[in-house]
């Protein structure tokens, strides 16, 4: 018999962008705009590459910074975990994008070895902004670890 109520489910807020190809005989072009296809303004953009075989990054939230996260080359998965519930995301083209909200702890794994992982940030680098102990976050969010 399902016991859990109602209230105790809150299951993770998946947001993924299928981005416009604009491809012709020379191949494929994607563009991305700020307020347009990326929803924010884009005060960052960073990317990680040469990720070591077996190596998983990320490992925090954030208090209030929003992400997209494009795999550009070679494909990766992101875990997202909303304190209550965990979803796995893959990113394994590059005209998907997947935004992360604040209050999101997430793990980026399973790297490909030629995987190039972009991100389009709305703020600029600050480590004020992280939570990288997840008591601390699970406490940032209002919940209790069982
Ligand atoms: C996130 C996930 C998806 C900077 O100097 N400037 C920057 O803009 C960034 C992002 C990082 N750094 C420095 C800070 C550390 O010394 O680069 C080093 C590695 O950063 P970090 O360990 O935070 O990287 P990841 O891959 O664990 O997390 C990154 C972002 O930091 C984070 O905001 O959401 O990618």
């Amino acid at each position: 018999m399902e016991t859990r109520l109602a209230q105790e489910v809150a299951s993770v807020d998946i947001t993924t962008f299928d981005f416009e190809e604009h491809g012709d005989e020379r191949g494929i072009l994607i563009a991305l705009e700020e307020n347009r296809n990326i929803p924010f303004d884009i005060r960052r953009c960073y990317f990680m590459y040469n990720t070591q075989p077996g190596i998983s990054r990320g490992f925090h939230a954030h208090k209030t910074l929003q992400q997209v996260l494009i795999c550009v080359r070679g494909s990766c998965s992101i875990l997202l975990d909303n304190g209550t519930e965990k979803a796995v995301v893959p990113l394994d083209r590059p005209n998907k994008g997947l935004y992360i909200s604040a209050s999101i702890w997430r793990v980026m794994q399973d790297f490909s070895d030629d995987a190039v992982l972009m991100v389009l940030a709305d703020q600029l680098y600050d480590e004020a902004d992280y939570i990288r102990n997840y008591d601390d976050f699970l406490a940032w969010i209002g919940k209790k670890r069982k």
